[in-house]
């Protein structure tokens, strides 16, 4: 947060050299306009929020977490809590409610004396029938222990499970050891290895429990300087994509926020061959508003859309039935709520939006435009639930039919089920499997070495007894299946009595709460 400390000290001394008392963040505006909100993005209308992580979970739905932002304003200090939401189709969003505040965390109702803590952006995924939320504490204290005394901020990384997204989380690690900073993101990549990315840009491997580090931070190569926060990962046709919030040239200047020689906030993007780097910087994914708007209401004299972000901007990427998703925060909310879009937005009163990414041939993404309107609604027309038929199974090497079960064996052994139709996404397989206690079925596309697109690890334990899960990447259209076992020992060996594919069951998912 190095550019809004700037600027909030910039500002702070502004406004002490005008004699006053306020707050540091002085920007407090009411929501006075009635009229409700009546754009597309952003997606979430009837409160502030802010630092989407989106994933599909189990029940076929894109879930996100997101951070919440206090309806006066308040500034960062005044961010207490979380909320999930998630849609069948993209546009119509459920609010869950909240499912975890900064009481939970801090065990009473009263911050400790001299500390404002604060719950920002987290993360939330699901892994073999849990849901974990990674979020940073981020606590601004006073420092003692420096000549000069003054407010530091510490921040590290925590984690809450809970057996339902929409239920209230419990905190299992408050502070996960070797982490620091702020922006946790969770990653499950398809060798079924799990990571965790955080502060600016480490990474580490989660443990199986999804509680600690198992491996010592990589500070990751980025190849820009510019590096701020928001880390956000995403994979796409073997191809890790690391995003990020970028560091503008300078602060803001409170006298002349809508300067239009303004550095606009951009979050950029780099790829590699590998989940931790190092990553060729590429180039910019999302542009702050405000430059290039074709659509929605202009100020006089203005070229764009009258609401700034005061430098924030955090993103989250998701593919769902085959397109590509942008989730990223602007003040059109707070813009439209307090003066009708006659003024500035303000920060820390912030919206989640959504956009489409589009790739050129090069399959690299083209800078997303974030758009007032947001994206098309997605009709889901398959069935929630394939099941794979296991009659039509192919046995090859070590591996053999015995009754309605396939047996494994050894270092190396694989079996296809021919011309599976995966529909326009089917996100998790089901295995219920037998035996080994330390191989792995790696599920490929096509051929034993075509696509991985997900691994089941038996070393870990399943949702229920023997029933093991794994999310596929690029699940999608017909396929040979391939399931390929592997295992260091050699007289290891497994019995497969049932594989499906889940794309969830949009019907059965519980709406506790709708606004
Ligand atoms: O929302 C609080 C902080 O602002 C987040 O942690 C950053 O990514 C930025 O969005």
């Amino acid at each position: 947060m190095n550019n809004f400390l700037r600027f909030s000290l910039a500002f702070s001394v502004f406004l002490g050299g005008m004699g006053t008392a306020l707050p540091l963040v002085a920007q407090k505006k009411g929501n006075v306009n009635p009229f409700p909100y009546p754009y597309g993005n952003p997606v979430v209308k009837h409160m502030y929020t802010a630092d989407a992580s989106p994933h599909v979970m189990p029940d076929g739905r894109v879930w996100m977490v997101t951070s919440v932002d206090h309806p006066d304003g308040g500034g960062y200090a005044t961010m207490h809590s979380y909320h999930t939401f998630s849609s069948a189709d993209m546009v119509q969003w459920v609010d869950h409610g909240e499912v975890l505040n900064v009481w939970d965390v801090i065990g009473s109702d009263k911050e400790p004396e001299g500390e404002d803590w604060a719950l920002w952006a987290p993360d939330m995924i699901y892994h073999n029938g849990k849901y974990y939320l990674y979020f940073p504490l981020r606590i601004l204290h006073t420092d003692t222990v420096s000549a000069n005394g003054g407010r530091v901020v510490t921040s590290y990384i925590a984690v809450a499970e809970s057996n339902s997204p929409d239920e209230r989380f419990t905190v299992i690690n408050p502070k996960i050891e070797g982490t620091r900073g702020i922006d946790p993101a969770v990653f499950l990549d398809d060798d079924g290895k799990k990571y965790l990315y955080f502060g600016n840009h480490f990474g580490a491997l989660l443990t199986d429990d999804m509680r600690e580090l198992a491996t010592a931070p990589v500070h990751m190569e980025v190849h820009d300087d510019h590096f701020m926060e928001a880390i956000w990962m995403h994979k796409r046709a073997e191809k890790y994509f690391l995003s990020y919030h970028r560091h503008y040239g300078k602060p803001i200047d409170p006298n002349n926020p809508d300067d239009p020689e303004r550095e606009k906030s951009r979050l950029d993007f780099g790829v590699s061959d590998s989940p931790l780097g190092p990553f060729q910087y590429q180039g910019v994914l999302n542009r702050e508003l405000g430059v290039n708007v074709n659509e929605g209401p202009v100020l006089p004299g203005y070229d764009f859309v009258p609401w700034r972000l005061y430098q924030s901007n955090h993103g989250g990427i998701v593919e769902f039935h085959g397109k590509e998703y942008l989730f990223y925060h602007t003040s059109a909310l707070s813009s439209w709520w307090q003066d009708y879009f006659e003024g500035p937005g303000t920060w820390t009163q912030r919206s989640v939006c959504v956009d489409e990414i589009v790739y050129d041939n090069q399959g690299m993404p083209l800078p997303v435009q974030q758009s007032l309107r947001g994206v098309d609604l997605v009709r889901v027309t398959q069935p929630a639930l394939l099941t794979v038929d296991f009659s039509t199974a192919i046995p090859h090497k070590n591996a053999s039919l015995r009754d309605k079960s396939i047996q494994v064996t050894g270092g190396n052994a694989s079996v296809t089920f021919p011309r599976v139709n995966l529909g326009s996404g089917y996100y998790y397989a089901r295995l219920q499997a037998q035996g080994s206690e330390q191989g792995a079925v790696e599920f490929h596309l096509d051929s034993a070495d075509g696509p991985l697109i997900g691994t089941i690890l038996f070393r870990e334990t399943g949702a229920g007894p023997d029933v093991y899960e794994t999310f596929l990447r690029g699940g999608a259209g017909i396929h040979d299946l391939v399931l390929v076992y592997t295992s260091d020992n050699k007289k290891d060996s497994v019995t497969l009595s049932a594989l499906s594919c889940l794309a969830g069951a949009p019907a059965a998912v519980k709406m506790k709460k709708t606004r």
